[in-house]
């Protein structure tokens, strides 16, 4: 079966996590990644929270599948050689590196447009143009500046980023929707552009609502789904830490289950919606709530949530949250239990769709790994091991045109 990318030959100039996330998912729709790195070091990732001496980390082959890897030395002028012969023959150039550096290297835009007017230059950066612009930024730090530490956690602790990589791995998602997009467009234009995504953008970006919030408090002064209002509490300035609120319309919060005494994640997120109101009611015995003025419509409960959840939680302690889950479903009322890591690794659906895969690898043998969570109906994703520390330098610098003997005088010179 052909991939959708096929036929994409992408430069990848990334390193640690938001630029691989990126080309990862480009690698698995189909396009050739070929990885630039540092001659005898590589990504610095390759050697970071080892489980296995010597072997790659988890870190780096969960980040660098189905690409290809070459060492190059791209500070001494052959190896600038080789880099403007693979600028020429690519279509993207993936990066991620502090600004400026690329610069620094004498890869200017103008001067890759003079190799490749058709290439396609795509960046990750902490800030886009501003006053931090020329800041190195690490995840939690996109995390802080844009906006979902504030939001997130209790309002009576400190602010809090989510383990989730929304930083990282939610700026390389951004990056690569804009590098197909750059693509589609050349096919029209016949140029290349630059692809901006910065990660206080990305991070923005995917805490929208919370901007939508702000702008609610300024005019109104209150956001009745917060806690804040249930508990009688005055809103400040700025938009406040919401706990477990949902978010959105619909009232939400997370609740104890069977067992929570022990096991820290022995919890489900339940979500008071109101079209299955009455069955909520029904299903932990409080029948008499469905037509209580005080608890009948969802104006009525907003004062009320925190006491409406603590019932509930009532109920739900005496079941497992997978218990809890095959009853509420039952009833179309919306919830989900708190998964461990262990438990996803173990959960055979997710196997069979393919988004979490074992992976076979030479030296650390098999491991578990996401694979693509976008699946295309007619481009298939097939997850390969990540290379080894130049596993492709001779096989990528022949098909660019260097005799054997040239590889050997660049493996000589330490170039590669
Ligand atoms: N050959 C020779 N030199 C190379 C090379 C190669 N193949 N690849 C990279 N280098 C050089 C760079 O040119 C740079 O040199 P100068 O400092 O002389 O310009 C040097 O290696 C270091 O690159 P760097 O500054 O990008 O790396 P760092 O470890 O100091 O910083 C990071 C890492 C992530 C903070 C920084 O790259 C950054 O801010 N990137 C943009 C934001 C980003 O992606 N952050 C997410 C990181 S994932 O958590």
């Amino acid at each position: 079966m052909t991939k959708a990318l096929e036929g994409v030959r992408i430069l990848d100039f990334t390193h640690v996590q938001s630029g691989p996330t990126c080309t990862q998912l480009l690698a698995w729709f189909g396009a050739d990644v070929i990885k630039v790195e540092k001659t005898g070091e590589g990504d610095a990732t390759r050697g970071q929270l080892r489980d296995i001496q010597d072997a790659d980390s988890l870190y780096f082959t969960m980040l660098n599948h189905n690409k290809r890897s070459i060492t190059l030395d791209t500070k001494k002028p052959s190896g600038k050689q080789v880099l403007e012969t693979l600028i020429k023959q690519c279509d993207v150039m993936v990066e991620n590196f502090a600004p400026g550096a690329l610069d620094r290297m004498g890869f200017t835009w103008e001067r890759i447009q003079e190799l490749n007017p058709k290439m396609i230059v795509a960046s990750v950066k902490g800030f886009g143009p501003g006053p931090y612009e020329d800041c190195k930024v690490y995840e939690n730090v996109a995390q802080c500046t844009g906006g979902a530490a504030s939001t997130t956690g209790f309002d009576d602790g400190p602010p809090m980023v989510t383990g989730a990589q929304i930083g990282d791995s939610g700026t390389g998602l951004h990056l690569a929707l804009g590098i197909v997009t750059a693509l589609y467009q050349r096919e029209k234009t016949g140029r290349g552009q630059k692809v901006l995504a910065a990660m206080q953008d990305a991070v923005l970006n995917l805490c929208r609502v919370k901007l939508r919030d702000q702008q609610r408090l300024e005019r109104t002064g209150v956001m009745e789904e917060y806690p804040q209002f249930t508990e009688g509490k005055s809103f400040g300035a700025a938009v406040p830490r919401a706990g477990n609120a949902s978010g959105g319309g619909q009232p939400g919060w997370t609740l104890k289950c069977k067992g929570w005494q022990t096991d820290p994640n022995a919890y489900i997120y339940f979500i008071a919606q109101a079209p299955v109101w009455g069955s909520i009611c029904k299903v932990i015995g409080r029948e008499e709530w469905i037509t209580d003025p005080d608890y009948a419509t969802p104006r009525a409960r907003l004062p009320r949530l925190m006491e409406i959840f603590a019932t509930v939680e009532e109920w739900t302690k005496t079941k497992t949250k997978f218990e809890v889950m095959d009853i509420l479903n039952e009833y179309d009322i919306p919830c989900g239990p708190i998964l461990s890591m262990k438990e996803i690794a173990e959960e055979p659906s997710l196997r069979e769709t393919g988004t979490i895969v074992e992976v076979d690898h030479p030296v650390r043998g098999k491991y578990l790994t996401v694979g693509n969570p976008i699946k295309l109906s007619d481009s298939a994703t097939e997850v390969t091991r990540s290379p080894l520390l130049g596993e492709h330098t001779d096989e990528v610098l022949a098909q660019l045109g260097y005799s054997a003997e040239a590889i050997a005088a660049l493996r000589e010179e330490r170039v590669i």
